[in-house]
């Protein structure tokens, strides 16, 4: 990963700490170990000796996690910003950038989801097992489409805590504060990790996260009344069941003082929720909130709800208005806090979506943008894909505003507030399966706290930090081939934003019909004449005027709208003219072309990277990509042929399509 222990302390192995600290927490002691254990550096008592300080300053700014680096000084308005400080000067130090950065997060909570199972499996997963549950040892990936959680009787927890510790120590290198250790999708044995004798061990994790300055989160069932407390019902306006929370709630603080709080996904894709007893989501939220008011915890309340059993033979039925249609009417509903946990986009994570609505139209609710940085829908750590472009795009959107201040500003209690995202990682080697997908983690926590960094810069640092043994030569091969890389993907997969042709369940590879006639609302219409989903005001669902008046005009407009965004928004005709100057039909063979050639330009640039780059990265990732080729090239001839046979138009170069 991008920390490497060795080279720091080699730069830094003439070099004297100073820590002065009037009060001593988990994080002062955590600072000073990372000095002595993890790096072998110096500490010393008398500050004459020492070449580098670090000090609380709790005047250096209006943000507690306030860091400045001056010279041979690293200052903090408390300890965590001095941690933060720590690493950031370790980050300059290693790119070779000045001592002198004053910095503030500009997202107060920037979190990080797993959706880790007690049974060792991650759902989603690709970088092999749980690193909190599971057997020690058992380091094979296990995804094999089916999330169904065992029981396994014995020690649910990994006890890898050096593994948690060095995790714990890349999190908080890149800004992260807050951590939910389990899957949404809360079943069997993950339903009692909030009692004993689970909540103790949580607790031991808990403590490791804690010292980086990150507070641990569970997600819970919203049927736990039930199903673990044994009661009748679970309805949020039940005495018995507020009781029952909130005793659970009170336990889990003694144990874990500092514990965050809960995420719920609730009445979601077959999940329990307060829908079943009649009662809205504020309501639902609320029950919680109330019973964690005491210790100031938070609920994250996720507000992807649909209607997973949708009749796909209504075109009016829109899976892209349901957030809107179920949150906004509660907008000022929820207490101080809830705060909702919202998909960038109103789909599900796919490689070209809108921003979500929600953003900028909800302006009295707390607000966390969703991200997903386990590839789940853009290539599964197989395909190479850095989204940090995409994610980018969604946060400088303008609904009301740009999306990056909305979340803040329009959230009543703007510290509760910010991004978050489903990690990648696993038990794999690398962490992350290939190891190029690492930059989308360290991207992510870089985006959270400096919303205005650009995707080369990321990249750049992240290269930087991570391959610093190569030359600048082959550092700009390897960021040529990622800067480019979500847009490849974006080339042969679904065209033009349409979406959900990819296999279902899985969601690796096409199946340019799977979704169609299924319950998931997730359609593309194609028929003899065109494709795409009407979801303008004029003819189509109406999703067009849950957006801003000018945002609505452009996407509902066929003169106005991007060619990219234009599928998502109309059924078009394949011989119908984009902006691009050419047909429909003609753009969507040589986009799918155009795909399958980049990715043979990856694999020969990655030939070239041969030698350059150490071993186990080099097979690693060429492994990788000769499997990308194969998936991007099935993609290119099933889309292809697919719209050749709908459509009977040849392509004007003659490329091989399948007939
Ligand atoms: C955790 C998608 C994924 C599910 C995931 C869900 C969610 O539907 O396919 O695996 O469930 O999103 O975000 O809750």
């Amino acid at each position: 990963m991008w920390l490497n222990s060795s080279k720091i302390k080699d730069i830094l192995k003439n070099e004297v700490f100073y820590c002065n600290f009037d009060e001593e927490d988990s994080v002062t002691l955590r600072l000073r170990s990372e000095i002595v254990n993890w790096l072998g550096l110096k500490l010393t008592t008398k500050q004459e000796q020492a070449t580098i300080k670090l000090e609380i300053d709790n005047k250096l700014d209006k943000n507690l996690e306030a860091y400045q680096i001056k010279e041979q000084q690293i200052r903090g308005t408390s300890s965590k910003g001095v941690l933060y400080g720590f690493y950031a000067y370790l980050r300059r130090k290693l790119i070779k950038l000045p001592l002198e950065e004053t910095s503030a997060p500009q997202q107060a909570l920037r979190m990080i989801n797993h959706w880790d199972q007690v049974d060792g499996t991650v759902e989603r997963g690709y970088a092999g097992k749980s690193i909190f549950f599971g057997r020690f040892g058992s380091n094979d990936n296990t995804d094999k489409g089916s999330f169904e959680v065992k029981d396994i009787g014995t020690d649910i927890f990994r006890n890898d805590f050096t593994r948690l510790e060095m995790y714990g120590r890349f999190l908080a290198s890149i800004g992260i504060n807050a951590i939910s250790l389990n899957n949404v999708n809360v079943r069997g044995l993950g339903t009692s990790l909030i009692i004993s004798p689970y909540i103790e061990k949580v607790s031991e994790i808990a403590k490791i996260f804690s010292s980086f300055g990150i507070k641990t989160f569970l997600a819970v069932n919203w049927s736990a009344p039930k199903i673990i407390g044994k009661l009748s019902s679970s309805d949020p306006l039940e005495c018995e069941v507020r009781l029952w929370w909130s005793k659970v709630i009170s336990h889990i603080y003694q144990v874990i003082p500092d514990f965050g709080g809960f995420v719920v996904k609730a009445d979601s894709e077959g999940e329990p929720g307060p829908y079943q007893y009649g009662r809205n989501h504020a309501e639902g939220a609320n029950m919680l909130a109330e019973a964690f008011q005491a210790y100031q915890g938070l609920v994250i309340w996720r507000t992807f709800v649909y209607n997973s059993q949708t009749d796909w033979r209504n075109r009016k039925n829109d899976r892209a208005k349901a957030a809107y249609e179920n949150f906004m009417p509660l907008d000022g509903k929820f207490a101080e806090n809830v705060i909702l946990q919202i998909k960038f986009g109103p789909i599900d994570f796919g490689v070209r979506e809108p921003l979500m609505p929600l953003f900028g139209a909800l302006k009295k609710t707390n607000q966390l943008m969703e991200f997903q940085i386990t590839a789940e829908y853009l290539g599964q750590q197989i395909d190479l894909n850095y989204s940090v472009p995409q994610w980018l795009s969604m946060i400088h959107f303008s609904n009301y505003g740009q999306a990056k201040d909305t979340v803040r500003d329009n959230s009543p209690v703007p510290s509760n507030s910010g991004f978050v995202a489903i990690n990648n990682v696993g038990m794999d080697e690398n962490w992350c399966g290939n190891k190029l997908a690492q930059a989308n983690f360290y991207g992510f926590g870089r985006m959270c706290w400096d919303n205005n960094l650009n995707a080369e810069q990321i990249l750049d640092e992240w290269l930087k930090l991570t391959f610093s043994e190569i030359d600048a030569i082959t550092q700009k091969k390897i960021f040529t081939i990622l800067i480019s890389s979500n847009r490849t993907y974006e080339l042969y997969n679904a065209p033009l934003s349409v979406g959900s042709m990819m296999v279902p369940h899985y969601h690796y590879g096409p199946a340019v019909n799977g979704y169609e006639y299924d319950r998931w609302g997730a359609y593309h219409f194609a028929d003899c004449n065109g494709v795409g989903v009407d979801r303008t005001v004029a003819t189509g669902t109406g999703y067009t005027s849950l957006y801003e008046p000018s945002i609505a005009k452009k996407f509902e407009s066929l003169e106005e709208i991007a060619d990219e965004d234009l599928l998502f928004f109309h059924h078009v005709n394949y011989n119908y003219i984009l902006h691009n100057g050419k047909t429909l039909i003609q753009t969507i063979y040589d986009q799918h072309f155009e795909g399958v050639s980049c990715v043979k330009n990856y694999i020969k640039v990655w030939q070239s990277v041969s030698g350059e780059v150490d071993e186990d990265t080099y097979n690693n990732v060429a492994e990788r990509l000769n499997l990308q080729l194969c998936n991007a090239q099935n993609w290119c001839d099933q889309v292809n042929t697919y719209f050749y046979r709908m459509s009977g138009i040849d392509d004007n170069q003659g490329r091989q399509i399948y007939k």
